[in-house]
């Protein structure tokens, strides 16, 4: 059977950095599109508010099963993305089984709820580096063991494997897209890099005077979330589910990351400016994640376009527009 004309598809975590960039993809691509949202006291929609008048909300929530029957039934979707997710790591620490509902068990209930109504749907899991954590071998493939490091990489490890198994025991199109650190000027504040571009903005324009962080020796694989949604999309026209490592296979440090923010806002030297803080340090610290997505440069004909020092001069440029009025 062919693809639809005008597809649609369905966003969960659209609020977020990445799902505010793959509905700005799907409606460019001239998908009908529609995100699931959950209530809050204040409406948190300012990622999408350029879309709002070109996509369709649901309500929902990864905890309530109805919810998740309503929205795909409303939305009637060809493409499912599974974005939401509790999704940063330190947090994980301190809220492990509501990580493990939103981050694990929330995929599971998706799954369900697309095997009841929408089972010829395509379906894409946001899998994640931190699952290879204490990795054990260098770079990462699809095929590398996992061994996750804190309560956020262990729900995304149920998250991946019970993507694999709804494909192989429903014959769902399930596909896991395990994508590697990617940042933009829409990534929230509390992930080093946009904490680090925001406060070198601030410093700049004397909002702020210092930046508290943890490990500056820390690495990893940073590469630019306007790539990545593209490869989701890409994971999701192939006729066979699967998974696939989205990467640059480069990795640099914290310690690089200020380097360049510093440099690119104009300060000079960052060393005045930076203490160290050790509520910022992880109880335990992933190492040498690097991936090799040469899987997905021959299946998919995805290629990252956007180097970490362009990715974090042009965070940088956009938090100083932002804090400049
Ligand atoms: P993000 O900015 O933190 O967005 C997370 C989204 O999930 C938000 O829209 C949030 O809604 C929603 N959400 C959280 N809990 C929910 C719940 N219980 N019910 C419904 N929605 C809920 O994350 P991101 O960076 O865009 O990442 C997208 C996905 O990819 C996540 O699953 C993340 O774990 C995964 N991932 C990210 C990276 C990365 O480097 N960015 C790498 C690998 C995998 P609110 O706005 O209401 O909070
Ligand atoms: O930390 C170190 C910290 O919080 C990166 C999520 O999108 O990517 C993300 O998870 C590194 C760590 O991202 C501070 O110890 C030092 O080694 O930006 P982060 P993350 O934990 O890698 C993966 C692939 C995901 O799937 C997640 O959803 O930076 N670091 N000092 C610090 N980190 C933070 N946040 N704050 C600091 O002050």
């Amino acid at each position: 059977m062919g693809r639809p004309l005008s597809p649609r598809a369905l966003i969960t975590g659209i609020t977020g950095q990445d799902g505010a960039y793959l509905a700005e993809l799907l409606v460019d691509k001239g998908y009908e599109v529609h995100g699931m949202v959950r209530r809050a006291s204040t409406e948190k929609f300012e990622r999408i508010e350029h879309l709002r008048e070109r996509i369709t909300l649901h309500q929902g929530d990864l905890l309530d099963q109805r919810s998740l029957v309503d929205a795909i039934r409303a939305s009637r979707p060809d493409e499912i993305y599974n974005l939401a997710a509790m999704s940063f790591v330190a947090v994980s620490w301190i809220q492990p089984t509501l990580t493990a509902e939103f981050t694990g068990v929330g995929v599971t209930r998706m799954l369900e709820a697309m095997r009841e109504t929408a089972p010829e749907a395509r379906f894409y899991q946001a899998s994640s580096s931190e699952m290879f954590g204490k990795v054990r071998e260098v770079p990462q493939t699809e095929s590398t063991p996992f061994y996750p490091r804190s309560p956020y990489g262990v729900a995304k490890v149920y998250g991946h494997h019970i993507t694999v198994n709804y494909r192989e025991s429903y014959g769902l199109h399930a596909t896991s897209g395990i994508l590697f650190n990617h940042e933009s000027p829409l990534r929230g504040l509390e992930f080093v890099t946009r904490k680090i571009t925001w406060h070198a903005a601030a410093i700049k324009h004397g909002l702020r005077d210092h930046i508290s962080l943890g490990n500056l020796d820390a690495r990893r694989d940073w590469g630019y979330a306007k790539d990545y949604v593209e490869a989701m999309w890409l994971m999701l026209q192939q006729d066979r589910a699967d998974d696939y490592v989205i990467a640059t296979g480069r990795s640099n440090s914290v310690r690089d990351c200020v380097e360049i923010a510093f440099d690119q806002a104009g300060l000079g030297s960052w060393e005045p400016y930076v203490r160290l803080d050790p509520q910022f340090v992880r109880p335990a610290e992933v190492d040498h994640l690097i991936g090799d997505a040469s899987k997905a440069a021959r299946e998919l004909g995805w290629r990252p376009k956007t180097s970490f020092e362009e990715l974090i001069r042009l965070m940088v440029d956009a938090d100083m527009k932002l804090l400049g009025g």
